[in-house]
């Protein structure tokens, strides 16, 4: 059984126990991929960490055990290499099961080698209870008429468990009690794993403390920054985080957002006017409850409702992703999203433009900000 195992929880735990019970399996290998940082957005526990929590999640298993095989090779392991080299540790008399999930089995033809795979080894496939839909069992039958692929099911009640789900509670400081083993978790806290996952920190502030529809905005914003940042050469990591925290601060209630103001000793003339609020509260917690200091980070969100003058590439990014991600409908969206296909400046001056337009007809108070941040990429464009 193959996986990331970052870390291993009760749901890898269950179906390696169910398969090897099910199936009479002599032995379960779990066996861990390596990682490629740079192909993540976050930094992955090191090979050494994700054995050690293996090796303690299995303690009370017998038959079932980690293995180094892929964290010990250079590079990139493919499944067919993994398991040749297991049939050649075990002997050719002995038969080799593949354990996956059902969508790995629906994709297993696209596997580099798809036909040594799906000729020379069987598999397990875990699901829901009553998750085999007639997609998978076509794909069942079909694999087997084609190759003679013996693949047997078993049915796995926690298999949905999510090992992103986990990360997010722990960086959130909250436990994953229930959903890792203790074992586990006591070498997590222990080794200060998955503490600094920003990211997954703020996923889990919003998801409790945003209704549904903001939520929806935000995880558009930072696709919407993210493909920003590729397209204007800005960091796509920093633009990811700032997005997620953008607007946390948006659903709290008048009574919340002036105690913050108060704690965070922010400056008393935002104390009526929410919307220009809840972007320097978003920056200010951030800093004090989720330790982000990057001041580059802190100033898109802090300006990401206003602009400003001198704003930075990556304020620039987070402005506009949240002016023109896909749910965004008022009348001039379409021209500046266009725009945005190649002219940030532009694109961001259109977006100003239309807000302070917007502004003047709800007689509203404009931001000195705003008017600043309009002026100064004016300025910029006409010299
Ligand atoms: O938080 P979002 O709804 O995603 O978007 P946002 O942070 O850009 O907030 C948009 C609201 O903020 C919108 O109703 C207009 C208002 N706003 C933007 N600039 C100014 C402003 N309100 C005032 N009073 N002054 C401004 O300069
Ligand atoms: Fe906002
Ligand atoms: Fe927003």
């Amino acid at each position: 059984m193959g996986g990331s195992f970052d870390p291993v929880h009760i749901g890898h735990v269950h179906l390696a126990a169910d398969a090897r019970r099910q199936a009479g399996l002599d032995q379960v290998l779990l066996i861990p991929a390596r990682l490629q940082p740079f192909k993540l957005d976050r930094q992955p526990a090191s090979g050494e960490d994700r054995m050690e929590m293996l090796r303690l999640a299995l303690l009370d298993e017998p038959g079932i055990e980690p293995c180094s095989y892929e964290l010990d090779r250079e590079g990139v392991s493919y499944t067919f290499l993994t398991l040749r080299a297991m049939q050649e540790r075990f002997g050719p008399e002995a038969q080799l099961y593949f354990i996956i999930g059902a969508d790995s089995l629906l994709k297993l033809e696209t596997w580099k080698n798809a036909e040594e795979l799906l000729r020379n080894y069987a598999y397990i496939v875990g699901s829901r209870p009553g998750y085999q839909d007639q997609e998978l069992k076509d794909c069942r039958e079909d694999l087997h008429r084609r190759y003679g692929t013996e693949i047997l099911w078993i049915e796995n009640e926690q298999f949905d468990i999510s090992a992103t789900r986990i990360r997010e509670r722990l960086a959130a400081g909250e436990t994953a009690e229930g959903l890792i083993p203790p074992r586990v978790e006591e070498y997590i806290r222990s080794r200060g794993l998955y503490r600094n996952d920003v990211n997954a920190g703020g996923l889990a502030y919003i998801r409790r403390h945003l209704k549904p529809s903001r939520l929806e905005h935000t995880m558009r914003v930072r696709d919407e920054a993210v493909k920003l940042a590729h397209r204007f050469g800005g960091d796509p990591k920093k633009a990811e985080t700032a997005a997620i925290f953008h607007d946390m601060a948006k659903n709290m209630s008048g009574d919340e957002m002036n105690r913050h103001i108060r704690d965070l000793g922010l400056d008393l003339r935002y104390l009526d006017e929410p919307n220009l609020a809840h972007s320097k509260i978003a920056a200010a917690l951030m800093k004090r409850d989720f330790g982000i200091d990057d001041p580059e980070i802190l100033a898109a969100v802090a300006s990401h409702t206003t602009g400003r003058a001198g704003m930075s590439l990556l304020e620039k990014i987070v402005f506009l992703a949240d002016a023109i991600e896909p749910g965004r409908s008022y009348p001039s969206v379409e021209e500046i999203r266009r725009i945005a296909e190649e002219d940030l400046d532009l694109a961001c001056i259109r977006m100003l433009e239309r807000t302070i337009a917007y502004l003047k007809l709800q007689k509203a108070d404009i931001d000195p900000d705003t008017i600043m941040a309009l002026q100064d990429l004016q300025n910029k464009r006409s010299e």
